[in-house]
């Protein structure tokens, strides 16, 4: 199949949000330069304290911790996807407002960092602490707020112990890069990646709950168009499944095409893949890789398709997961456009 040059895709420039090429990059890991962006504000500057980490709040020993004591304590290296909350938003219907990202605003691979869990252990957290707020070094305003603000926002307890939440400070073995966090970011593996706080400065433990407007405002799904009836929290990724290749509405000569895409999902594992070429009335088991049994890694999957009668054709692909959780025929529309997983689609001419 003819791959033509991929590219980042422009949503919007200021500040920038980009779509990484994700029906071109097969494997297990998104170059540096071919990862998606997502921004609230312009990028930071960088100064000497930028270097610096802060610890306070609720913890016995508050502390400031300098890049090179991160590098001399324990690190960690997990494969891990970053899925943005409105990734395929411009799916949904009704409209919903917000980047109206396609299938691109996921990336994926490895991240190395202390777990921060080790470093809450050092500060000792106090009895009464709940939350864990992140800062990033970021500001700017937001359209519905009318006040300089930062990027904040917190983890409950639990999930910042986890011993898989990290500190990070590389991406595939290279300092991460000034557009994804340098020199720190936080990563939550499982959860959507508004959790993974860029140019991480300030680390708090509070007896509350937080309440920042990326918290309480953004990233909440609200399933009604006018009232907040029934809204929670965006926190733990969707089962959900993209086709790679071919592309939608390619015209194909007959032949056999290998039908390509990736799978992923929050705390549990992929079990299967299904295909359908018949509009949903039978399905097949595609091929997975899971190489290597990484615990929160996207699996690559594939199929021989053998496309000999001439005609169109939609190809769907539908994951489901350890949970038991599958991705189903229609989105759960809220308001906000987040967690879009409804079944894949791709539409196909044979001639
Ligand atoms: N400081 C900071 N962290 C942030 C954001 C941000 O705007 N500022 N955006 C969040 C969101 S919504 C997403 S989807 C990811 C995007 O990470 P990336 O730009 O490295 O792909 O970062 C998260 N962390
Ligand atoms: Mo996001």
């Amino acid at each position: 199949m003819e791959k033509a040059n991929p590219n980042l895709t422009t949503r919007k420039l200021h500040p920038e949000n980009l779509e990484s090429p994700i029906h071109f990059l097969r494997g297990f890991s998104t170059p540096a330069n071919y990862f998606y962006r997502r921004n609230h504000f312009s990028y930071p500057e960088l100064s000497q304290s930028s270097l610096w980490i802060q610890i306070g709040g609720l913890v016995s020993s508050p502390a400031f911790l300098h890049f090179n004591d991160l590098l001399a304590m324990p690190a960690k290296s997990l494969l891990v996807p970053l899925e943005c909350a409105g990734n395929k938003r411009a799916h949904f219907s009704p409209k919903v407002p917000g980047e109206q990202w396609e299938e691109g605003a996921i990336s994926q691979g490895k991240w190395t960092g202390v777990p921060l869990r080790y470093i809450l252990e050092r500060a000792g957290v106090l009895q009464n602490g709940k939350e864990v707020v992140f800062e990033g070094a970021d500001f700017g305003k937001k359209e519905d707020i009318d006040e300089v603000i930062s990027f904040k926002r917190s983890l409950p307890l639990e999930k910042a112990m986890h011993p898989d939440t990290l500190i990070a400070y590389q991406y595939n073995d290279q300092p991460l890069s000034l557009k994804h966090g340098y020199p720190y970011r936080l990563i939550v593996p499982g959860w959507y990646a508004m959790a993974s706080i860029k140019w991480l400065r300030k680390i708090k433990v509070i007896s509350n709950t937080f309440e920042g407007p990326f918290q309480t405002n953004d990233y909440v799904y609200y399933p009604r168009k006018r009232d907040d009836i029934g809204k929670r929290p965006v926190t733990i990724l969707n089962v959900n499944s993209t086709i790679q290749q071919p592309l939608d509405y390619s015209i194909l000569d007959t032949g056999t095409y290998k039908i390509e895409g990736i799978a992923w999902t929050g705390e549990e594992n992929i079990t299967s893949i299904q295909l359908s070429f018949d509009n949903g009335e039978t399905w097949v088991k595609a091929n997975a890789d899971q190489s290597g049994n990484h615990p929160y890694s996207w699996v690559n999957w594939s199929y021989d398709w053998k496309a000999d009668k001439k005609g169109e054709y939609t190809i769907q692909s539908k994951a489901t997961d350890s949970a038991g959780r599958t991705q189903p025929l229609k989105a759960y529309w809220n308001r906000k456009g987040y967690g879009y997983n409804a079944v894949s689609k791709i539409h196909v001419k044979i001639e």
